[in-house]
């Protein structure tokens, strides 16, 4: 088995600093939370940024700022999102990849998250593509749903992102795929031969999806983003949810995977 890929989620979109003061919002405290995550094992950060109010933002100067902050103190590779929130613009979306990071998030799909609809029509998928091609960045594909697999692989076959594909599989958003063992292992098999996969479980779905991730071969997003506490009632830290990770990786007989190494096993040629 490919040594374990740890993606860190520090920060998302929807949880706010009410929820859990954990949760890292100015630049310096995503660097920060950034710098100690890739210390307890993440090879990726998966990165959104807020504006000076702490809302959701994808001004492009604001993810500039902190990807010079991370790159200044780790090699981990960085993984913009282009979903943003929900309700903003493609082209608001679609601004830190001028930057040129080494990655960024591809939802191939639209999707029922909570009371809200995340929009990604098929108009949208091609403009994302385009601009994907445009500034040469390689996609993670965030499969909500089983459908947004296929829909990524209609891409492919449509000319783009050519060469070794990686999916996200966000599994337990309200409205979305359920986190169940049964759905892993479907979304699983909807894979063309060679491609990765890691697994996001959402809210308590995180630790069990976590280690099924471990187990199965897949790779593991873990973070705030996706679940704000450690357990029942106690509210977690980022580093906290990495480090548990790689405890149970450890135990598991599965080495976790520097940057170096995910750039390997991910065919990124940085
Ligand atoms: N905040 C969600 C609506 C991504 O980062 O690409 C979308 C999201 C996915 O978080
Ligand atoms: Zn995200």
């Amino acid at each position: 088995m490919q040594k374990l890929v740890i993606t860190a989620a520090l920060v998302g979109a929807e949880v706010t600093k009410e929820d859990t003061p954990h949760l890292p919002v100015t630049p310096d405290e995503i660097v920060q939370a950034a710098v100690e995550a890739c210390q307890a094992g993440a090879s990726i950060i998966h990165l959104h940024v807020r504006d000076a109010e702490g809302r959701p933002t994808q001004d492009k100067e604001i993810y500039r700022e902190v990807i010079e902050g991370i790159e200044r103190h780790t090699d981990a590779i960085i993984q913009v999102s282009t979903g943003g929130a929900v309700g903003m613009s493609s082209k608001e979306r679609l601004q830190p990849l001028s930057l040129r990071p080494e990655m960024a998030t591809l939802t191939t799909g639209t999707v029922n998250f909570g009371n809200e609809v995340f929009m990604n029509s098929p108009e949208q998928l091609q403009l994302f593509a385009e601009e994907f091609e445009r500034y040469g960045v390689r996609p993670e594909f965030e499969i909500f749903d089983v459908g947004m697999v296929a829909n990524a692989l209609r891409l492919v076959e449509r000319g783009f992102f050519t060469g070794h594909l990686h999916f996200d599989f966000v599994m337990g958003v309200p409205g979305a795929i359920p986190a169940t063992p049964e759905n892993l292992l479907h979304l699983m098999r909807q894979l063309p031969e060679g491609a990765t996969w890691s697994v996001a479980g959402v809210g308590r779905a995180q630790l069990p999806m976590a280690t099924l991730g471990i187990l199965w071969g897949g790779h593991v997003r873990v973070g705030l983003e996706d679940n704000i506490y450690y357990r029942k009632g106690e509210l977690a830290t980022n580093t906290q949810l990495v480090e548990r990770v790689v405890r149970l990786a450890t135990e598991l007989g599965r080495p976790v995977a520097t940057p170096q190494e995910a750039r390997q096993i991910l065919h990124l040629t940085r």
